[in-house]
């Protein structure tokens, strides 16, 4: 059934940090959620009328699964990266607004570069846009604080309202991505799947 594949989205992010609900909630289809992690390095893909909507595996140290299983799941997002930069034409980055700042300090307690970071350098090497996902923002209190350090570890300089065509403060679950369905709309129209977003 699958129809040629012309462009492509990518969803990436750690493990539970809500890549699937916002892929159903964005393009209205389920994607196949309760797969225990740490079992599958295969991505979830659709595809629209063209266009592969992909949910690549969440990588990161996910409890009760070995270092080297994560590192597998790195070393593969990278590869496919690189292997189909020429159809991506966004990267959807999506990061745990509640958590961000507590893993970003265990990774720097320990002298190590913070994975999200890396993903996002990596990601933002390049030419399609990279946008940052900070979800669950439904239980982030101060809001704008948390923004703001997200914009500075991800090398963008604060305020993080200059950067609202990179970061979307969202909540997938309660369906507030109005923000983000917005910004992908114009690329997807400027691409010609303009009909695909409701
Ligand atoms: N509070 C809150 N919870 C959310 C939000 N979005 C997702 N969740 C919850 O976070 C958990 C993980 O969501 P998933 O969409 O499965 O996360 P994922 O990133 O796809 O996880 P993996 O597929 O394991 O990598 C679920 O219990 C969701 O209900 C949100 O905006 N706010
Ligand atoms: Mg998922």
């Amino acid at each position: 059934m699958n129809s040629k594949i012309l462009a492509e989205v990518i969803f990436a992010g750690r493990s539970n940090v809500g890549k699937s609900t916002l892929f159903s909630d964005l393009f209205g289809v389920e994607v196949r959620k309760g797969r225990k992690p740490g079992t599958t390095i295969k991505p979830n893909t659709v595809n629209l009328q063209g266009l592969q909507i992909t949910d690549l595996p969440g990588y990161g140290f996910i409890y009760g699964v070995s270092r080297e299983f994560s590192e597998r799941v790195k070393d593969f997002i990278v590869h496919y990266v690189e292997d189909n930069c020429n159809r991506i034409i966004v990267a959807i980055q999506v990061i745990d607004g509640k958590a961000f700042t507590q893993i970003v300090e265990r990774w720097e307690k320990k002298g190590e570069i913070p994975i999200d970071i890396e993903m996002f350098e990596f990601l933002n090497d390049f030419d399609f846009p990279v946008f940052i996902a900070v979800n669950k923002m439904d239980k982030v209190e101060k809001k704008d604080y948390l923004l703001n350090i997200v914009a500075k570890k991800m090398g963008m300089i604060p305020p993080w309202t200059n950067w609202k065509h990179k970061i979307f403060p969202i909540s997938a679950k309660k369906g507030e991505t109005e923000n983000i369905r917005k910004a992908l709309k114009n690329i997807l129209s400027e691409k010609g799947f303009g009909g695909i977003l409701k």
